[in-house]
């Protein structure tokens, strides 16, 4: 009897602490709304099966993979949108519950898990959610909590950057790293594939970037555990050939993520003008692919106004502009040093043919040749805010490394931004502030300052302008991330955080409670992944 009765009493709590929304209480980043339902916790065991709207069937196909890893399970697909006759999971086309856009509406109760959505990145962000739903490893029987999540996010652009030039990652991890940006609600991944130490995607009409500008001599030794990291001299590198880029592309596009390729000009060339240096201001003279990093000023990395400049860039980003379905490509225009088109008498006399105001003004007629070549093929140009620093016209949507003096300053001039400060978004800078702190970049970025952040400008707030505020993204330069592990320990738990920043309603953010959710919910699934976090996140702030 008293066994009966303790029995009982255990059912009791366990039940209760289910209607209390246990799990939903968990997600990150935090949904819009969840409301606890009064009903049993919807069982999933093998014969309950996966119903799709047919516009929902990679993501059903997702769906299940995902739902094998984390239990186990693997339920069988079926073409039906209307909803389940067995117990099972729904994904529902529904553009009436569902008004906005990227939004879900999850429901699990009475034997049923229902997701609706309008898009596929409502489906994929529901997925996520219902994941969170039960624990990190759960087999065979799986018990969904009785829960009802209204959820959409509050920031339309949520990004994150790999820099691959820099260190180049084995394909399986980008498509990791592409998971990762699901699991987190992102919906942009900023692929910054040239830069001075490496060329990093294959070009048919100009091989040599991959012969010669994909390769280097300087390798990075002892960039994560052992200290001190340095390059020696050994030959690195390689290249994504562009049959690669196009299973990333259909990878990300299940995941509902827009891949914005980068192809940094006219400064950041120096693997080009290593493979080409009839592109650059000194075509006379030979030029490695760099083996150092930094603002490259007394180093050439510029490319020079020459008629075949142009055709080249032309051919590039017409290839580029094939490959991508995004609408928008990442011409860079960051830190273009002017003392080469200062030095050259070529450069001088083309900015005085085409009546140009100064260097800034051939950086700007750069910009524009290319937005050209790539209206032509339906894209919009996005640029490191330098770009600015001449006249440009509005359809170029600005990505604000700087603060937010800079980022109002472009929304006042009616360009559409995406905010992306160094300060607390560069997540190559130091996360803790232990001496013994595997290498990084100057600069301390904690976790708190990443969760803390808010895309609009103070200066902003409640100003029409406020709308040209897209959202943001974190960068991830990889001077000193020669692995997988060195990334994964770079950005995690930083992505979390930031996830919940750009997603959740402002009002509801409490740094603690994320604390507690990423250590309950999230570190358990770095863990499940395999992969490497910060552990230390919380002693340094
Ligand atoms: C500046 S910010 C860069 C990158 C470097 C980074 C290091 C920007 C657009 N360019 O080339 O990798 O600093 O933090």
């Amino acid at each position: 009897n008293t066994l009966a009765f303790l029995g009982c009493l255990l059912c009791f709590v366990l039940l209760s602490r289910s209607t209390q929304a246990q799990y939903a209480a968990n997600i990150i980043p935090k949904p819009q709304q969840v409301h606890s339902l009064k009903s049993k916790p919807v069982t999933l065991s093998s014969d309950s099966r996966i119903y799709y709207d047919a516009r929902f069937k990679p993501q059903a196909d997702y769906l299940r993979q995902l739902l094998q890893e984390q239990t186990g399970l693997n339920l069988s697909l079926e073409a039906n949108g209307k909803g389940a006759r067995k117990s099972g999971i729904t994904l529902q086309f529904d553009t009436v519950t569902v008004t906005k856009p990227e939004m879900y509406v999850l429901e699990s109760a009475n034997g049923k898990v229902t997701l609706k959505a309008g898009s596929v990145n409502g489906v994929v962000y529901g997925i996520q959610s219902l994941l969170q739903l039960f624990p990190v490893q759960q087999a065979n029987k799986v018990q969904v909590e009785p829960v009802k999540i209204v959820d959409f996010p509050q920031h339309g652009y949520r990004g994150m950057h790999l820099d691959v030039s820099r260190h180049i990652f084995p394909l399986s991890f980008v498509k990791k790293y592409i998971d990762y940006l699901a699991f987190h609600k992102f919906n942009n991944f900023h692929w910054h594939l040239s830069d001075d130490q490496g060329w990093r995607i294959e070009i048919k009409s100009y091989p040599k970037l991959n012969t010669v500008g994909s390769w280097r001599n300087a390798t990075l030794i002892g960039h994560f555990k052992d200290k001190p990291a340095r390059y020696d001299s050994t030959r690195y590198g390689g290249f994504y050939t562009q049959e690669q880029v196009k299973e990333v592309i259909a990878y990300a596009k299940v995941r509902g993520i827009n891949i914005i390729p980068e192809i940094d000009i006219p400064g950041h060339s120096r693997a080009t003008i290593a493979a080409y240096p009839e592109f650059s201001t000194r075509p006379d003279t030979t030029w490695n692919v760099a083996t150092t990093w930094g603002m490259y000023n007394r180093q050439n990395n510029v490319l020079a106004p020459r008629p075949e400049t142009f055709k080249f860039l032309k051919a590039v980003f017409e290839e580029v502009a094939d490959l991508f379905p995004s609408p928008y490509i990442h011409i860079g225009g960051d830190e273009c040093s002017k003392m080469w088109w200062k030095a050259s008498p070529q450069a001088q006399e083309f900015i005085k043919q085409h009546n140009l105001k100064d260097e800034k003004g051939l950086q700007t007629y750069f910009v524009e040749q290319v937005a050209g070549y790539l209206s032509a093929k339906g894209k919009k140009v996005i640029g490191w805010h330098e770009i600015l620093e001449g006249d440009l016209d509005t359809s170029t949507v600005v990505m604000n490394w700087a603060g937010d003096k800079e980022g109002t300053a472009a929304a006042m001039r009616n360009h559409y931004v995406i905010m992306s400060p160094g300060k607390p978004l560069y997540f190559d800078h130091y996360q803790t502030q232990n001496p013994n702190d595997s290498l990084a970049i100057h600069g301390y970025n904690p976790l708190d300052a990443v969760y803390n952040f808010s895309p609009v400008p103070q200066a902003l707030q409640g100003k029409p302008q406020a709308k040209y505020i897209l959202g943001a993204q974190a960068n991830v330069w990889t001077e000193y991330m020669g692995s997988p592990a060195k990334v994964e320990y770079m950005v995690f738990p930083r992505m979390t955080a930031l996830s919940e920043a750009l997603w959740s309603d402002p009002g509801q953010k409490n740094f603690d409670d994320f604390k507690r959710r990423l250590e309950q919910n999230v570190i358990p699934r770095y863990k499940a992944w395999g992969s490497s976090y910060c552990t230390d996140y919380a002693n340094w702030t």
